[in-house]
């Protein structure tokens, strides 16, 4: 037979799968999985090794539980609305549309030659205004029942993408798509999704998914929920109160001032006297501090006095009232009471202010002057005196009228609103009379009209404020002119609801229809490795709101089942892999110098722990390039050879036992996500086919070959999707590999029959012993005297005999 020559094979297979539309899916046509990658931004130029590494992933199993029976939906989708590809299109100086286009195109080039086995007749392009419709109608729906919302208040700005930012989208106090672009602060009117709303129910929802503890705990902490008190102080002399937020309403007694966040909008009101000029100050300076370094709870405290007293509504004392940028305006309620004695922040604050510190609970420890953190017994000389904090905590709800229970939540509301070109049009008209108006369902979608200047000018609107004709429409409610909304939803929107898309992408009717979504959801397996507290919260937030308005059965509400969260493949040297550093590898590449894609798939597999980061290696390609040969080879002599059979019993259960071994490890591991070790137990079987082969002719004519070669080539199918393909009907066969052809292992062909035991005397190993894997343990004992090593130590009849099953046999002399 002809050389192994993937340039030849794998376009052969890749047009022959388009032409007969092998991977498109029916809908309820079974029991079903619904397995995809998390979609990618068309923004770069391409798609590197380390992107390849999710893709593959994802097919794998795709095609695993395909070749096992079940009706597949793996998918593909362009998150093509958004910061990426704009900031890609203000780069390169092409119009948005255009280079989403293009880099679509360059992106479904790819993927296809890797033979990745999406129903390209559901992709989506979160762009395309048939998709965006119903993004915008989605919009709706959450304004209708008051989830979506305009408020003003402080939000992170990215200077270089000149918008806002959600919180989701600020990393380590830089922008999500600018690492050296710190972000700054900006009050501005936006609009928000109402995610709060739902912090309760997704948190406690997060346990019980089956997704990776690391990711689940992520939620959890960005969700961050407290229990503690909302406590209003009033303030001397004023009308105005403060409220504060606290976990520790058991400490009021030792609350011995208040500080305010230099945001507070108390600030400006309470500053007095001499004090207002050293404030004014102090909050001007605190604005220029970096949003992370004031996270920073080691830093040495700054504030400064206002001038004005609260009154703390248990012990009735006047307390001071300071401004200190170590309270934060986006955390409760952006004020605090502040508990020297017992909180390291507070007591280094009082310490340096030298104002009072009364303590108000003993514990156990010895404290060295030091603030006590924890729980103790209050000493306190009024009525909760000796009680434990605890239950001062619950009982002081009870008592004191300001001091009031509350839940506060790390979370904010999700900010959608942004000042970019590139979005969905956020479908409100704002009119002078009857406020922010919906569009009409009917009108959608809002078409982004075409500008030739889309650079953001950072303004505090997007470039579409200057485009009269489309501004200017009237007030679907009352008739009177009025302006569209210029701000786009940012892409996290689109991306929040395309999975249910896949279910029924070309209903121009709706935006799914709920029986599809209710067959194909839950996702069954959702690859990615980014997105862990963005994406992937907003994703269940809207799951859980489509089932509470009956979009989605009830039960669907949880979008996702399995999580399959990977690890990033680095360069070579261990760093980041990215354009700028040139240091990218192209799969096309690979593809295209001879190793082929059915190569650089196995590789991606076998690198590492699918969740593990990890770094590229150039040698590791035409290592699983050589095994493949080696796999091409074997079953091109079988083809060809026509040695007649003579059984040799020995070589045969050698080889069917390798083989069902085999069956049970990769069904085992890819059940299990192994696909490092899943590739490793097929090479392994190749070696020991390879050795057998020289005891026992490779032909077709032996009944124990073709079961080995027909079996193993469905194990490597989803692995290697072309060759198999190919060597499926190079064989014989002439349906694909990829449906229904799953092998079943033989359980009795896998036990080992031959086991080792371990005699001992005295306790030290006199000898180890191959036995049948059925013995029993007086059996063990006859077979460990007869041994004549053990003989000679034991001279007699032991003292004492010790059995373990199967393992050990210990006499005492
Ligand atoms: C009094 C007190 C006494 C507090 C004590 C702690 C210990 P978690 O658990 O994270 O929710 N706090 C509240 N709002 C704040 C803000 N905007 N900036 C900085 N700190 C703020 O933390 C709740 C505690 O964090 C609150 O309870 C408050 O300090 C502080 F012995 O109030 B505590
Ligand atoms: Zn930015
Ligand atoms: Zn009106």
């Amino acid at each position: 037979m002809k050389q192994y020559d993937p340039s030849v094979i794998e376009p052969k297979w890749q047009a022959v799968w388009e032409d007969t539309k092998l991977y498109e899916v029916k809908d309820f046509a079974g029991k079903k999985i619904n397995a995809s990658p998390m979609l990618p931004y068309p923004s770069g130029s391409g798609l590197h090794v380390g992107h390849v590494r999710n893709y593959t992933i994802a097919d794998t199993i795709a095609r695993f539980y395909r070749q096992r029976g079940h009706s597949v939906m793996s998918n593909i989708g362009w998150d093509a609305f958004g910061l990426p590809a704009e900031n890609y299109a203000i780069k390169t100086g092409t119009p948005p549309w255009e280079s989403v286009a293009t880099n679509i195109e360059n992106f479904t080039k790819q993927l296809k030659r890797l033979g990745m086995s999406y129903d390209w007749s559901r992709q989506i392009n979160t762009s395309d205004p048939e998709y965006y419709r119903w993004t915008q109608w989605i919009f709706l729906q959450l304004f209708k029942k008051d989830l979506a919302y305009q408020a003003e208040s402080w939000q992170w700005w990215c200077n270089e993408c000149k918008t806002v930012l959600a919180d989701e989208q600020v990393v380590e106090g830089a922008c999500w798509r600018h690492e050296e672009s710190k972000v700054t602060k900006k009050r501005l009117k936006q609009w928000f999704f109402k995610i709060t709303d739902y912090a309760d129910r997704l948190l406690e929802a997060t346990d019980d998914l089956d997704w990776p503890a690391n990711i689940k705990t992520m939620q959890k902490n960005w969700i961050g929920k407290s229990e503690g008190a909302e406590i209003t102080f009033a303030i001397h002399g004023q009308e105005e109160t403060i409220k504060v937020f606290t976990t520790r309403q058991d400490t009021i007694f030792g609350a011995t001032f208040i500080v305010l966040a230099p945001e507070h909008p108390l600030v400006e009101k309470v500053s007095q006297g001499d004090q207002v000029e050293q404030v004014t100050q102090y909050v001007i300076e605190a604005q220029k501090i970096d949003s992370v370094k004031r996270l920073d709870t080691n830093r040495p405290k700054t504030g400064v006095f206002t001038g004005s007293y609260a009154i703390n509504p248990v012990t009735n004392k006047e307390i001071p009232i300071w401004v200190a940028d170590y309270v934060l305006m986006d955390y409760g309620t952006g004020a605090i009471m502040a508990v020297p004695a017992h909180d390291q922040r507070d007591w280094e604050f009082a310490t340096k202010f030298d104002l009072p510190i009364v303590k108000v609970f003993d514990t156990d420890d010895d404290t060295d002057g030091k603030p006590t953190a924890g729980e103790g017994k209050v000493i306190d000389p009024g009525k909760y005196h000796g009680l434990a904090t605890e239950a001062v905590r619950e009982k002081i709800l009870v008592d004191i009228p300001e001091i009031k229970a509350k839940t506060n939540y790390k979370i904010h509301d999700w900010l959608i609103s942004r000042q970019r070109y590139w979005g969905a049009p956020i479908p409100i008209i704002h009119c002078d009379a009857c406020g922010a108006v919906a569009v009409e369902e009917e009108d959608l979608p809002v078409v982004l009209p075409k500008v030739k200047n889309f650079t953001p000018t950072g303004g505090e609107k997007s470039v579409l404020a200057s485009v009269d004709s489309w501004v200017n429409v009237k007030c679907p409610s009352c008739g009177k002119p009025a302006k569209r909304e210029t701000d786009t939803m940012d892409g996290y929107a689109c991306s929040s609801w395309y999975m249910l898309r896949y279910a029924d992408p070309h209903n121009d009717k709706m935006a799914w229809d709920k029986e599809k979504v209710d067959y194909w959801f839950p996702v069954d397996f959702y690859f990615g490795g980014d997105h862990a507290v963005s994406h992937l919260l907003y994703f269940r937030f809207w799951m859980y709101f489509f089932a509470d308005i009956g979009l989605v059965e009830k039960g669907k509400a949880e979008p996702i089942k399995r999580l399959v969260y990977n690890g990033y493949i680095n360069a070579q040297d261990g760093t980041k892999m990215s354009k700028s550093k040139g240091n990218v590898v192209d799969p096309l590449e690979i593809i295209d110098s001879g190793y082929g894609a059915d190569a650089l798939r196995l590789f991606e597999l076998f690198i590492a722990p699918y969740d593990q980061d990890t770094s590229w290696n150039t040698a590791g390609v035409p290592g699983t390039y050589r095994f493949l040969q080696k796999v091409w080879n074997l079953v091109s002599d079988f083809i060809d050879s026509q040695e007649q059979y003579i059984p040799n019993a020995e070589q045969e259960t050698l080889l069917l036992r390798s083989l069902n071994k085999t069956i049970k490890k990769i069904t085992d591991d890819l059940e299990g996500l192994n696909f490092n070790t899943a590739v490793s137990s097929m090479m392994e079987f190749m070696n020991s086919a390879i050795k057998i082969r020289q005891e026992m002719p490779v032909s077709r004519k032996n009944p124990v070959w073709n079961e080995a070669i027909s079996s193993f080539l469905q194990l490597l199918a989803p692995f290697a999707p072309h060759l198999t393909e190919e060597l499926w009907h190079e064989i014989g066969n002439d349906d694909s590999i990829h449906f229904g052809h799953w092998p079943v292992w033989d359980e009795k062909l896998i036990v080992e029959d031959i086991i080792t035991i371990v005699v001992q005397v005295n306790g030290k190993v006199r000898a180890s012993l191959e036995v049948d894997a059925k013995i029993t343990d007086d059996e063990m004992v006859k077979t460990a005297k007869a041994n004549p090593k053990v003989l000679s130590y034991l001279q007699g009849e032991p003292k004492k005999t010790v059995v373990v099953s199967k393992k050990l046999v210990s006499f005492v002399v």
